[in-house]
């Protein structure tokens, strides 16, 4: 929880100008037991993101987050030097910076970071630190990642699950950790099964959690077999409560998708964004207005 005076001078605005948004409604703050206000940070950052305020302190309202802040663009091209410059804490505020600056997760997994790895899994063909620069690369994004969703805002808990993770067999955990933080964003409580998941605990989960979405990534190349048994096996089971399955992933196989029938096969985080978006927009009653091909 962060005090009216830490947000403003993050903002770079006067303690009494902030005190007046909280008076207003437009910025949430708890009471201590004393009566002053407190903010939480996710509320502080809620508020950035939507006004688009500037921020003059970015680092005051989260610890790591510097300069970027401000709305500095990153490319992939830029991401992948700090990346093989191993340059993590660079990393990690650029990413942060423009999220607050107002781009989206799905922006950011399927701009900066997709198009930084590419180029990263290009260099174990020529060079001999390859692997060990793919090695550290995917923990530091992982690590940005962690911290961008905690930096959301909790979904209540009526929200409805979105349940994931890439097939057995299949060892990438960033993508399907890509998928949970972007449907956050969008508003659902994510369950993450990550990678490498047996088909009989995916499919023991989606009893377990009752999700509303069920999402499948897949970047290995995991035989085509496995993947069209486990995506029938989620389809059957989701069937009952008209839960859209979305498959995903570099190694997805259309062909694949296309027989199993009723997947909803996307290309992009944005895609999978966009989708769930429209979904949630029709919860509580998504049973009723879904529409499965079989
Ligand atoms: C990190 C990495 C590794 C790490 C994995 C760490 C981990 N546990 O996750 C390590 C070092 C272990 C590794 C090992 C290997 N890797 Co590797 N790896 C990569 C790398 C650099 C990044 C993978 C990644 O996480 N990308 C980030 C994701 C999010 O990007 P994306 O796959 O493009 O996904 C986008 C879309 O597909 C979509 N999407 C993804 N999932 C979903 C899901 C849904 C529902 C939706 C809607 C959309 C969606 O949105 C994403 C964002 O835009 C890629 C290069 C690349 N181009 O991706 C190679 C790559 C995948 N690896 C490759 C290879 C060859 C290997 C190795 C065989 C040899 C090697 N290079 O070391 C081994 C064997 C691994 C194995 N057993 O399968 C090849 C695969 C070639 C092929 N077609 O099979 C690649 C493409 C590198 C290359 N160009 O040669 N690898």
């Amino acid at each position: 929880m962060l005090s009216p005076r830490n947000v403003a001078a993050a903002i770079g605005v006067s303690e009494s100008s902030l005190k007046r948004w909280v008076d207003d409604g437009l910025l949430r703050a708890a009471r201590t037991a004393g009566g002053h206000r407190r903010i939480a940070v996710q509320e502080a950052v809620r508020f950035v993101r939507a006004r688009r305020v500037p921020l003059a302190r970015p680092d005051l309202l989260v610890r790591g987050a510097a300069s970027a802040g401000r709305g500095g663009v990153l490319d992939g091209e830029q991401l992948f030097t700090l990346l093989v410059q191993d340059r993590r804490a660079e990393v990690v505020s650029a990413l942060i910076g423009r999220f607050l600056a107002g781009d989206s997760l799905a922006d950011l997994c399927d701009g900066p970071m997709r198009s930084a790895l590419a180029r990263i899994g290009e260099l174990w063909r020529h060079e001999e630190r390859g692997l060990l620069v793919e090695h550290r690369a995917t923990d530091t994004i992982l690590q940005a990642l962690t911290l961008l969703r905690h930096l959301l805002q909790g979904p209540s808990s009526a929200a409805p699950v979105a349940l994931g993770g890439a097939p057995s067999g299949d060892r990438y955990f960033l993508p399907s950790l890509m998928a949970a933080a972007v449907l956050a964003d969008v508003g659902y409580r994510d369950a993450n099964l990550g990678a490498d998941v047996p088909a009989d605990t995916f499919v023991r989960a989606i009893d377990e959690y009752q999700p509303a979405l069920v999402w499948l990534s897949v970047t290995a190349a995991v035989e085509a077999g496995t993947v069209r048994q486990l995506l029938r096996a989620l389809v059957e089971r989701g069937r009952s409560r008209a839960v859209p399955i979305v498959g995903g992933g570099r190694s997805l196989d259309r062909a694949v998708t296309a027989e199993v029938g009723t997947v909803h096969h996307l290309g992009s985080m944005a895609e999978l964004a966009g989708f769930a978006r429209a979904h949630l927009s029709r919860w509580p009653h998504a049973e009723s207005t879904i529409t499965i091909r079989d």
